[in-house]
């Protein structure tokens, strides 16, 4: 109850860190194997306590995920499990070590993206759901709809290509929905959704509709995932000891295009038919253009999944990631 009101709220007490240790003390429960997690780190601290890169003293555990190491395209190759993925997703897996990002052409029929498309327009219509605080994203539709959650979240060959990816099973951790496109500035996911160690984070982008450059598209920048990981504490985020900095979350943003101006990255932007499932890697830089066409849809469904045993949290607000046992795959 409290959770469904403050998604949608905008206020003060965002800001607030101690509303966020209330809210932790409400999922005691679910936060519970993280006592193991902040032994195994080294963490002293209470688990309901905010929690930050900063509570890592700059270093990290040396567990790099495996697609991340020098020898990854050899490791890929060799892996037993490797031969078991049709030629064309082999490939692609190649190209994902090298670029963050790997597209699977049409992976769902148009009879599937239709229908959740109508369910979305008709739980937006009906009241069931609605947008959360950020007027753009439908917050963990999975929980509403059967198709949404078996079909799209937790898609068994999904779930098995993500954690070969990985390296690890993959724990679905929440999703988001779009009617209209983000116009979110670049960014990577691992700001939002942060691990210890770094990089034991996934996403899906499923197109539910063709984009075009008038639609806002998904852009990426191409190899961005290999820079190293910003945190609060490569910029000013403004946070004190009891609050997150007001505007910390667009100080990030400016910081990111300062990293892409440096580093000359280049802009693509993922002209997607629908049907179209984009994976990308937890430090590919990405964001939504701007929608050039007044009033244009651009239908779309996010996934993200973390890795399992490892320690997740979200660095911009500062607290540990709340990973539900519902949320956690079927198998
Ligand atoms: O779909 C978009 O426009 C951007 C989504 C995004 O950046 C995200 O979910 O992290």
């Amino acid at each position: 109850m409290f959770q469904r009101y403050f998604e949608k709220y905008t206020g003060f007490l965002r800001s607030l860190k101690a509303v966020y240790v209330v809210n932790n003390l409400f999922n005691a429960q679910k936060l519970a194997p993280n006592r193991r997690l902040y032994k195994q780190y080294h963490l002293k601290k209470s688990i309901f306590a905010p929690l930050g890169s900063r509570d890592f003293g700059g270093v990290h555990h040396p567990d790099v995920p495996w697609i991340d190491r020098p020898d990854a395209l050899e490791a890929l190759v060799q892996h037993p499990d490797f031969g078991s993925f049709k030629p064309d997703v082999q490939e692609k897996m190649k190209l994902f070590l090298q670029n963050g990002f790997m597209v699977l052409e049409g992976f769902y029929p148009p009879t599937d993206t239709d229908l959740l498309n109508a369910e979305v327009d008709h739980q937006l219509s009906s009241g069931q759901t609605g947008f959360n605080y950020t007027g753009r994203k439908i917050f963990n539709f999975f929980e509403k709809s059967a198709l949404a959650n078996e079909r799209f979240f937790k898609n068994p060959e999904l779930l098995q290509l993500l954690s070969f990816l990985l390296g690890k099973p993959v724990v679905p951790f929440q999703t988001l929905n779009f009617t209209h496109g983000s116009e979110q500035k670049a960014h990577s996911d691992s700001i939002h959704m942060t691990t210890e160690p770094p990089g034991y984070l996934i996403a899906t982008w499923t197109a539910l509709e063709d984009c075009s450059l008038e639609n806002g598209p998904l852009f990426y920048y191409p190899g961005s995932h290999r820079l190293p990981y910003v945190t609060t504490e490569h910029y000013d985020s403004g946070n004190t000891l009891l609050t997150i900095g007001d505007d910390s979350n667009k100080r990030y943003e400016g910081k990111i295009a300062e990293v892409i101006a440096q580093n000359k990255l280049e802009k693509q932007y993922f002209l997607a038919k629908r049907g179209d499932v984009l994976i990308w890697h937890a430090n590919l830089l990405h964001g939504g253009s701007p929608i050039i066409r007044e009033g244009a849809t651009r239908k779309s469904m996010v996934c993200h999944y973390f890795a399992e045993g490892v320690l997740c949290y979200h660095e911009i607000s500062q607290r540990p990631a709340i990973i539900g046992p519902k949320l956690k795959a079927e198998s």
